[in-house]
């Protein structure tokens, strides 16, 4: 698809509903042992509309004093985030191509009303490897654009079970979640959407 970023791989429909289930089980065990927490934003401690948790050796976190990081704990446990289930490992070997395995894997939570605001992904230490995303739950309107913030952007619908390979060209490019269509899966009991991003962070 030429009005995609390059770099950027869109494999819709990769994991069949059998697979999703598979990997919101293993999801509630991770947000078991690393509960959900509401990221603030830097400076102005504004809360995010997502709920984040995070497994692999390091996590993305984000509160009002020190801003937007990675770190080895759970920023209200303390404790070391849960291993990433080996079924996102074997996702990363199939589509990351000759990296490391992941440091880092960030779970989002979107309720109806969540939104992500147009960003690039620039707190990690390493660019060279993909950021690999995967959508469950229900649909939503993404919404990427290109390596400026006021490059023209595209939206599409992301649906349960997609995959995003966000390498190359695409890796820094402006990308954010517009809207939730509550009410579009049946994969979770009580709605809402789930993201999984899997990264490197440091080279
Ligand atoms: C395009 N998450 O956590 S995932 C994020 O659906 C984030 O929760 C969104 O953006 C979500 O940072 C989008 C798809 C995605 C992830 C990383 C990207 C798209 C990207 C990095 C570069 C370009
Ligand atoms: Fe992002």
């Amino acid at each position: 698809d030429p009005s995609l970023p390059p770099g950027l791989r869109y494999l819709p429909g990769y994991y069949d509903r059998e697979a999703q289930e598979g990997l919101v089980a293993a999801i509630r065990r991770v947000v078991a042992d690393a509960p959900l927490f509401v990221p603030r934003m830097p400076r102005t401690g504004k809360p995010m509309s997502v709920r984040m948790t995070n497994c692999g050796p390091l996590g993305w976190v984000t509160d009002r004093e020190r801003g937007y990081r990675y770190q080895p704990s759970h920023p209200e446990t303390g404790r070391p985030w849960p291993e990433i289930p080996a079924v996102l490992l074997d996702l990363w070997r199939a589509v990351a191509g000759f990296q490391a395995p992941p440091e880092a894997c960030l779970v989002n939570f979107y309720d109806g009303e969540a939104r992500m605001g147009l960003h690039q992904d620039r707190d990690e230490a390493e660019f060279a490897a993909p950021v690999v995303s995967v959508s469950l739950g229900d649909q939503c309107l993404f919404r990427v654009g290109g390596l400026r913030r006021d490059d023209p952007t595209r939206s599409f619908r992301l649906s349960s079970g997609d995959v995003l390979v966000l390498g190359g060209e695409s890796r820094l490019v402006f990308h954010g979640v517009d809207r939730i269509y509550p009410g579009t899966s049946t994969l979770l009991k009580n709605g809402g959407r789930i993201n999984l991003t899997l990264r490197r962070v440091n080279p």
